[in-house]
């Protein structure tokens, strides 16, 4: 199970127009996350670079919502906006193949620095997206507004797929424990996304950190393994915005060369899921 993501960068981070949406999705589809360099025109991500700062001067709250986005820019602006470029609208509809699917969340953050910037949020641990949103297969734009990665806080990932994930992280469609006060938590084994327990499983170098510029993303979802990637040299903080796409269900149309590493067919997990009746919607909390 040990890999170095070193090998497979690069599969995995490529320029914009090195990609397309059926590249990119199968990419995406095999390891889990792709990085796309310049997938955002520089002068619309200052555009909204200068909203959310504009937002954040008038809340105190950790994230910034789309909804607040379009409060602060008086009904014009939710952020999706980042997300209309014919790549990533090309990659939402392949990935999206056969099912309804809906924009689902906006969310800009500011994570700390180890100097810098200390009321801003801390830098998250690692985590599945599913663990505090709905479990349905969600794809998520995360996009810096400033270089990160080598200076500031950037982001780590294990790039598996996301049947293989779902597989290590114990979800069964099942809760596995009396039900936590929030998330979904009881529907993970206690301890599964400890760093120590992610490196002896996968190894020490089983994580993508890519150094980011301005207009450069990361498509991942809402079942990979990731957190905030912060060491000693990081000294100030980071602002980032997440643009989420939510399906129907909790897998997607994978090709048949991606059979689920649990060895349970995918639909099999689907239909004990709908069974079980935990087609669970929640709405998105501050924690994450
Ligand atoms: O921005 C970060 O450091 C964490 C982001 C994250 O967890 C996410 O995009 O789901
Ligand atoms: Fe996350």
């Amino acid at each position: 199970m040990r890999f170095d993501a070193k090998e497979i960068v690069h599969l995995i981070d490529k320029r914009a127009d090195e990609w397309t949406p059926a590249s990119l999705r199968r990419t995406f589809l095999e390891y889990g996350c792709a990085v796309v360099r310049g997938a955002i025109p520089t002068y619309q991500l200052d555009w909204m670079s200068e909203i959310v700062a504009r937002a954040y001067q008038q809340t105190n709250e950790v994230h910034v919502y789309d909804r607040d986005l379009m409060n602060f820019s008086n009904g014009t602006v939710s952020g999706f906006e980042l997300s209309n470029t014919d790549l990533l609208q090309g990659l939402l509809q392949a990935v999206f193949v056969g099912q309804n699917w809906r924009r689902e969340s906006v969310t800009a953050r500011r994570i700390q620095g180890v100097e810098l910037n200390h009321d801003w949020q801390q830098p998250l641990d690692l985590h599945l997206d599913c663990q505090f949103h709905p479990f349905q297969f969600t794809v998520n734009f995360w996009i810096p507004f400033q270089e990160c990665g080598v200076d500031a806080p950037g982001l780590q990932l294990v790039p598996l797929s996301y049947p293989s994930t779902r597989c290590y992280s114990g979800f069964t469609g099942q809760p596995l424990r009396p039900p936590a006060e929030k998330w979904h938590l009881e529907f993970f084994p206690e301890g599964r996304f400890e760093l120590s327990e992610v490196e002896a499983t996968f190894g020490p170098d089983c994580f993508l950190r890519p150094q980011m510029r301005p207009g450069d993303l990361i498509v991942s979802s809402n079942w990979i393994l990731h957190g905030s990637y912060r060491i000693p040299t990081m000294k100030a903080g980071r602002t980032s915005v997440e643009i989420r796409f939510i399906g129907e269900t909790i897998d997607v149309n994978l090709a048949a060369s991606h059979p689920s590493p649990c060895k349970k067919s995918n639909s099999g997990i689907m239909n004990l899921f709908q069974l079980a009746g935990r087609l669970v919607r929640s709405p998105i909390q501050s924690k994450e």
